[in-house]
Formats: C-alpha cells, sequence, structure tokens
C-alpha cells in the first residue's frame, strides 16, 4: 500500500535516481490543495450510508431481477451481502482519495474480486453499474460549491471519478 509519497520514492528508488524537481512540485501542490481533498474524504465518509443506499435503490429499479426470487440480491442475507459489498467499495475508494493513490483500493478491495464475483455467480457488471451510481452521487455532493471557499476542484474531482471508474472496471 502505497500513498502519492510513498510512490514517489519508491519509483525513484528503483532507478535509483533522486526525487526530481517535476515530483517535488506536484507533491507541493498536493500539500496546498490538501484541504480539499480532506473536505472532500470527510464529505464522502459522512454521507456514506446515504450514498450506499440511494445507488442500491436505483440500482434495484434498474434491475429489478436482482431482488426478484431467485435474484443475487434476493434474501436478507444477500441484499445485506450486496449494501455491504458496496460500502466496503466505497470505503476503499475514500481511503485512495486520502492517501492520493490507488494502490490501497487496488490491492486490498480490488485485486481479485472479479473472480470472487464470478465464484459466487454475483453479476460483475451489476455492482460496476451499483458503483458508478455511487460514484455520481459522491462527486456531486464532493464538488457541491455551497457553504465552502469555492476554488478549482476539477483536478481532485478527476481523481476521484478514476478511483470509482478503477472499482467499476475491476468487476464489469
Ligand atoms: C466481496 N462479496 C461476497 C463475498 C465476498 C464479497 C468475499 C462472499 C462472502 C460473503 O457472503 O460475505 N468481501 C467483499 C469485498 C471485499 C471483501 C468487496 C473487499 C475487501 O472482503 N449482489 C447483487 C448486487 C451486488 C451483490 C449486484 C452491488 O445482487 C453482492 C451488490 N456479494 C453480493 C452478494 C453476495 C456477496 C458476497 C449477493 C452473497 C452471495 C451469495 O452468498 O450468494
Amino acid at each position: 500500500m502505497l500513498d502519492a509519497f510513498t510512490k514517489v520514492v519508491s519509483q525513484a528508488d528503483t532507478r535509483g535516481e533522486y526525487i526530481s524537481n517535476d515530483q517535488i512540485d506536484a507533491l507541493k501542490k498536493l500539500v496546498t490543495d490538501g484541504t480539499k481533498r480532506m473536505d472532500v474524504v470527510n464529505r464522502i465518509t459522512s454521507n456514506a450510508s446515504t450514498i450506499v443506499a440511494d445507488a442500491a435503490r436505483s440500482l434495484f429499479a434498474e434491475q429489478p431481477q436482482l431482488i426478484a426470487p431467485g435474484g443475487n440480491a434476493y434474501t436478507n442475507r444477500r441484499m445485506a451481502a450486496c449494501l455491504r459489498d458496496m460500502e466496503i467499495i466505497l470505503r476503499y475508494v475514500t481511503y485512495a482519495v486520502f492517501a492520493g493513490d490507488g494502490s490501497v483500493l487496488d490491492d486490498r478491495c480490488l485485486n481479485g474480486l472479479r473472480e470472487t464475483y464470478l465464484a459466487l455467480g454475483v453479476p460483475g457488471a451489476s455492482v460496476a453499474a451499483g458503483v458508478n451510481k455511487m460514484k455520481e452521487s459522491a462527486i456531486a455532493l464532493a464538488n457541491n460549491p455551497d457553504g465552502v471557499t469555492r476554488g478549482d476542484c476539477s483536478n481532485l474531482m478527476s481523481e476521484v471519478s478514476s478511483y470509482f471508474d478503477r472499482a467499476a472496471a475491476a468487476v464489469g
């Protein structure tokens, strides 16, 4: 598991090089913009259950076969497993945003997840659709300019999106 700093160190070490000026500039920007990043993590984290519940509701409205008898979210046990999975994925996305690096998401959540779903018979494309719904509401929350000092958050938002995209691509 790496963060934006340890990633730079590990890459430089692999090449036996000092840390470059470009890398220092990029990390400096990460520090300067750190408050935005923490705000985003805070907003997503404090709304996590709403994000998960809304995404699940919308997924089941679009794919009612999931909650029909025989479906992958039919029975309380499977429904609970599904909501829990979405919550786990969202949690790892918040870790990646916090660390400024996706390796925690890859290593501890997505690695082998496709194979797990295949083995369980859980439709990966439906999980991916759920992840995309969480992405939409997480970005809307994180990018809401009300009540905060306005600034340019476009880079940060595309980074946040990329972690959701990575999760959706890993299972879809
Ligand atoms: C991954 N999910 C399930 C299991 C595991 C995971 C390991 C099997 C064990 C169990 O049931 O608890 N666990 C989960 C995860 C990590 C982890 C992400 C990462 C660290 O450790 N059903 C649907 C939807 C989808 C879904 C499409 C969006 O209809 C998920 C939610 N996951 C789902 C279901 C099960 C499951 C298990 C239904 C139960 C499958 C079954 O037992 O039939």
